[in-house]
């Protein structure tokens, strides 16, 4: 390809509404534009890098058995009310009419759609296991579209789905894929961890999200600092150890504390002069059908993915201000749970151990001291509702856990019979008997991949792309345009590169040699090979390394040897 006449818009500032430095640079190197919030347009050099990213995935897919498919973007809503998922889904899901007014939705995943398929093709036992998959355009309307293509609201994701008729078999198919994912994206040039992961509101059991850890990542990684212990959880599944009480201290009498304007947890420890683990935090939420209060401690976070667990609510909210002042006449910053009358209370069991704890006494400037579960208030539910924190114990082995910031570039979810079940897709087993098919689903951000590989993979020059996925292994950039003798040996090797499969671009603009070694590096491309006097004259190339910046130089035959061995080196299988 020549630089004169690909379509890569590079930029030499960076646009202002881009906060990470994936979508600053997939801006300024020319790799997309924005069409609309959340929706871009991948120019040339990303839909090649699209295309690399695709192949891999293809290739490890087909080889666990997957078998691609290409399904609708625009689903009847009639499927999804079979599955019951038409109301629960709120202004995420796209949704259209058609010209005769039937409703539809814009695929944001496509279980319904996949499960509709396999109900009226596969009828028994003797055609399972069954892997199908796609790689397709998704729609999810995110409320706040941001950080480029890391959250946009159309996007691609490889979905696969399995069809079994056992749990074993379901196992079997985990297995396959999440084998699939590591190489996947071992071969990307990525480093990433499998985390456990929270089932959401699809349900099913088993869960796993591949993380690329980068300061970008909008989920938080709970793993075990030792090397050889591979505990890893995203922090909304991670699970908090079983508290143990360790303060016996004596049982002291309640008594009110007048804390005037004291309302934050640190105000209130600070005024008493105490530390925020002998706080009690008392939240209100609101479900679809009952305000509940719950207690952490005052150092702990309320973990909702837990709390809607243990409620299976559909809906959870925090209770507005106005609704706790109602209930508890007195504003938030004074309620606690003594008192309460008529509400479910749910204790984390860290509060449970507490004992002569400071909570709200539920008046406006007065706390309780001496609050001791059990004695000053029930404790009909305690659990592990909390958000676990770095430094707590890793649930496998004791020792320290870390935190990290994780992009999730894939998932793999055991999902049972809720599927089938739902909407009926049975097939006839050994004996006769009808029974639904033993789902999976296993997705890929493919785009999100792409974004990711820069989160991980840049410095303050721009994009270093891993050479698996680069938009082209090489750039040749003739110093002096004009130069004939310059220009005519660079098109030469060009050529010739060509012809031994090389991906190359030849920088053949007439720009300064500065503002070609910029733009090289700011695109990322892997190699680069300078053509000037000393290619010429002596015959030696100048050969530039993007990822380690050596530069060394080399006759043309070594060149072309050492090029086509690097980039096969580099290639992460
Ligand atoms: C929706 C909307 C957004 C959604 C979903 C449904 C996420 C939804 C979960 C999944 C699970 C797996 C197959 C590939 C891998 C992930 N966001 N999920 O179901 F209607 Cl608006 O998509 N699906």
């Amino acid at each position: 390809m020549r630089a004169s006449q690909i379509l890569v818009p590079t930029l030499r500032e960076t646009p202002a509404e881009a906060e990470v430095i994936s979508h600053k640079l997939l801006l300024r190197a020319g790799f997309i534009r924005k069409a609309a919030a959340g929706v871009y347009t991948y120019l040339p050099l990303a839909q090649r890098v699209l295309k690399k990213i695709q192949q891999i995935i293809r290739e490890e897919m087909d080889r666990e058995g997957g078998q691609e498919i290409l399904l609708p973007v625009i689903q009847p809503a009639e499927l999804w009310q079979e599955s019951g998922r038409w109301d629960v889904y709120g202004p995420e899901l796209f949704r259209l009419k058609d010209r005769h007014g039937r409703d539809f939705a814009l695929g944001p995943t496509h279980e319904e759609i996949i499960t509709f398929l396999v109900k009226g093709e596969v009828s028994s036992y003797k055609q399972l296991p069954l892997l199908l998959y796609q790689i397709q355009n998704k729609y999810r309307d995110e409320r706040r579209p941001r950080f480029g293509v890391l959250r946009g609201r159309e996007f691609i994701m490889k979905d696969l789905y399995s069809f079994d008729k056992d749990e074993e078999g379901l196992d079997v198919s985990y297995r396959k894929m999440y084998e699939a994912y590591a190489r996947i994206f071992k071969r990307c040039g990525l480093k990433f961890r499998p985390v456990e992961a929270d089932s959401g509101a699809i349900g099913g059991s088993d869960t796993h999200e591949f993380m690329v850890l980068a300061d970008a990542g909008e989920a938080t990684v709970l793993y075990c600092e030792k090397d050889n212990c591979d505990y890893a959880a995203n922090a909304e599944k991670a699970k908090a150890m079983e508290p143990i009480k360790t303060n016996f201290e004596e049982v002291l009498a309640l008594e009110e504390v007048y804390t005037p304007g004291r309302q934050t947890i640190t105000q209130v420890a600070e005024y008493l002069g105490i530390t925020a683990n002998k706080l009690i935090k008392t939240l209100f939420y609101e479900t679809e059908d009952q305000l509940v209060a719950v207690l952490v401690r005052g150092d702990h976070d309320v973990n909702e993915i837990k709390l809607q667990h243990l409620l299976d609510c559909l809906r959870l909210e925090l209770a507005g201000e106005k609704t706790v002042q109602e209930f508890t006449g007195a504003p938030v910053g004074y309620v606690g749970p003594v008192g309460l009358q008529g509400i479910k209370i749910i204790a984390d069991s860290e509060v449970a151990v507490m004992s002569n704890a400071v909570a709200g006494a539920n008046k406006p400037d007065y706390h309780y001291k001496n609050v001791n579960p059990g004695r000053d208030f029930s404790l009909n539910q305690i659990a592990d509702i909390r958000i676990v924190q770095a430094g707590e114990p890793c649930p496998s082995c004791g020792a320290p856990l870390c935190e990290a910031r994780g992009i999730e570039v894939g998932q793999v979810f055991k999902l049972g019979d809720k599927y089938s079940k739902a909407m009926g897709a049975t097939f006839q087993d050994e004996n006769g008997k009808s029974r639904p098919y033993i789902m999976g689903c296993y997705g890929i951000g493919v785009s999100r991949t792409m974004a990711a590989a820069i989160e991980q993979n840049h410095d303050s020059n721009g994009i270093v792309w891993p050479v698996s996925i680069a938009p082209f292994h090489l750039v040749i950039v003739p110093v002096n345009t004009k130069d004939i003798n310059l220009v005519k040996l660079s098109e030469r090797l060009y050529l010739e590169y060509i012809n031994e499969g090389i991906e190359v671009v030849l920088d053949d603009r007439h720009e300064r040699p500065g503002v070609k070694f910029k733009d090289a590096d700011l695109i990322g491309y892997p190699l680069r090979l300078t053509i000037g006097k000393k290619a010429l004259e002596e015959g030696n190339f100048e050969l530039y390394i993007r990822k380690t910046g050596e530069t060394s130089f080399m006759k043309e035959e070594q060149l072309k040897i050492f090029i086509k061995d690097y980039i096969k080196r580099e290639q992460n299988i």
